[in-house]
């Protein structure tokens, strides 16, 4: 359940008090499905998401990415509304079915040329691209060869992330491999929840997982020949897991959930081996590793991009055997996907990260909170309370993270406008600005304000 807003949380002194490094880096994020829209132009392939969309069921209020909010059309409202908010970067994705629409052979020019006017426009108006190259659309004709199972899509995301980066690598430095594989091949692949709403439980989940590292260890060279001076790096939805009570089953769950979302990817990222517990419960499922794949996925990265939302509570159960956890709800705070509102999580995660894998550099590359749709105040604007004083107690958190020592360079909120939320639709807004359907004007809520503020204070 939503919580209630608390008209008495100190919201502008908490904002004001807050101090992040000199430097900081404060942006949003989106992602090409959930924004651009416009899903059949200028020749674009059909991707997993389009295809998903239709499948009676799929998405909860049946509606799909095909318009979103135009982005395609109206990038320059979007930089309009960043500047407005006083935000001086913006993490956005390329659509690879739209510069490649079948994920192998040549680039389209027309789809280049939509993020070639994006990059410039950008950069023109003062705020740094961040630019990340899998968000989830695979193009339909490589999932019709087999998608994430096949090794074949890794070499193919290799190629495609080259062509772009050749591309845009003159104007862009700041480059992602893969947003959240995690969820995306847990969710698309295990669960079925997700495109290509594949139910194959653990196998697929490993599977995916496996195939998606690969490709993002075979475009890191590729990206930075491709771009000189590049900073390449992944972006990893973490969660800090702890056990629901402390009898001996809810601990081993936790640690087997854990493992999976957590160390799976960092393990083979940063150390060039998959958690030695994982392979072993899981040895009747794994996919074909070969023996040279963990050194091609530790590729030396500059940056780890972290998503985190909340907290995971877990304790023994019956999902997705043989890891067989069960995610339990503590009383609290909640947003409106159901995740309990937990600030310390994020300082948590990023100590985990710094403790154990030591990256160069860390972002918070989303962080944000669903609330139910959110109409217009009679003055025109969105009063998002509970979402601004979200942003602010999560940044307070990275405040502190930073002050120990943990090297982390910016925050991006999670999203700059309302969008299409997979399988939620149009249900569950995240945006810190509010789009209107009928019009697609875009107005900062109060939150995007309010991060606007701090972002200013700190440049
Ligand atoms: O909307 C998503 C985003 O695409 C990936 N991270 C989580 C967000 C909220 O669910």
């Amino acid at each position: 359940m939503l919580n209630t807003v608390d008209p008495v949380w100190p919201l502008e002194e908490r904002a004001a008090a807050l101090r992040l490094p000199e430097g900081f880096v404060f942006g949003a994020a989106t992602a090409a499905y959930q924004i651009e829209g416009a899903v059949r132009a200028d020749g674009k392939g059909e991707s997993i998401w389009d295809r998903f969309t239709r499948r009676p069921g799929a998405i909860v209020d049946g509606t799909s990415g095909e318009v979103a909010c135009d982005s395609y059309n109206r990038w320059q409202d979007d930089i309009v509304l960043l500047r407005e908010m006083g935000l001086r970067a913006y993490r956005f994705s390329i659509g690879w079915p739209r510069v490649q629409p079948g994920g192998t052979g040549a680039l389209s020019a027309a789809g280049l040329a939509y993020y070639d006017r994006l990059v410039d426009g950008l950069l023109e108006a003062g705020v740094t691209p961040y630019a990340t190259l899998y968000h989830w659309d695979l193009p339909q004709e490589l999932q019709d060869a087999g998608g994430w199972y096949s090794r074949d899509t890794a070499h193919r995301f290799a190629d495609y992330a080259e062509g772009v980066a050749a591309t845009l690598g003159d104007r862009v430095r700041h480059w992602t491999t893969l947003n959240e594989p995690w969820t995306f091949c847990w969710f698309g692949h295990a669960l079925g929840e997700d495109a290509p709403g594949l139910s194959d439980g653990v196998r697929g989940g490993l599977a995916a997982s496996h195939h998606a590292l690969l490709a993002h260890g075979l475009a890191v060279p590729r990206i930075r020949a491709a771009a000189p001076g590049a900073e390449v790096g992944i972006v990893l939805d973490l969660n800090v897991v702890s056990a629901a009570t402390e009898a001996e089953e809810d601990r081993a769950a936790a640690t087997r959930f854990e493992g999976v979302q957590n160390r799976w990817y960092l393990d083979a990222v940063f150390k060039g081996s998959y958690p030695a517990d994982i392979l072993e419960l899981c040895a009747d499922l794994l996919p074909e590793i070969r023996p040279e794949d963990n050194a091609q996925i530790a590729q030396p990265i500059d940056y780890l991009g972290v998503n985190i939302y909340r907290r995971s509570v877990i304790g023994a159960g019956g999902d997705l055997p043989p890891l067989n956890f069960a995610r339990v709800n503590p009383p609290g705070r909640y947003t409106a996907t159901g995740w309990e509102i937990w600030p310390p999580c994020i300082r948590d995660a990023l100590d985990f990260a710094h403790r154990n894998y030591a990256p160069k550099a860390l972002f918070i590359t989303e962080n944000g909170m669903a609330t139910p749709p959110e109409p217009l105040g009679p003055d025109g604007r969105v009063e998002d309370r509970e979402r601004a004083r979200y942003l602010v107690e999560h940044l307070e958190q990275v405040a502190e993270a930073a002050r120990s020592g943990i090297p982390v360079e910016g925050y991006f909120a999670w999203t700059l406008m309302d969008n299409f939320e997979w399988a939620s639709g149009y249900t569950v807004p995240f945006g810190i600005a509010h789009v209107d359907p009928a019009t697609q004007e875009r107005r900062p809520k109060l939150s995007g304000e309010v991060l606007g503020r701090i972002a200013r204070a700190g440049a």
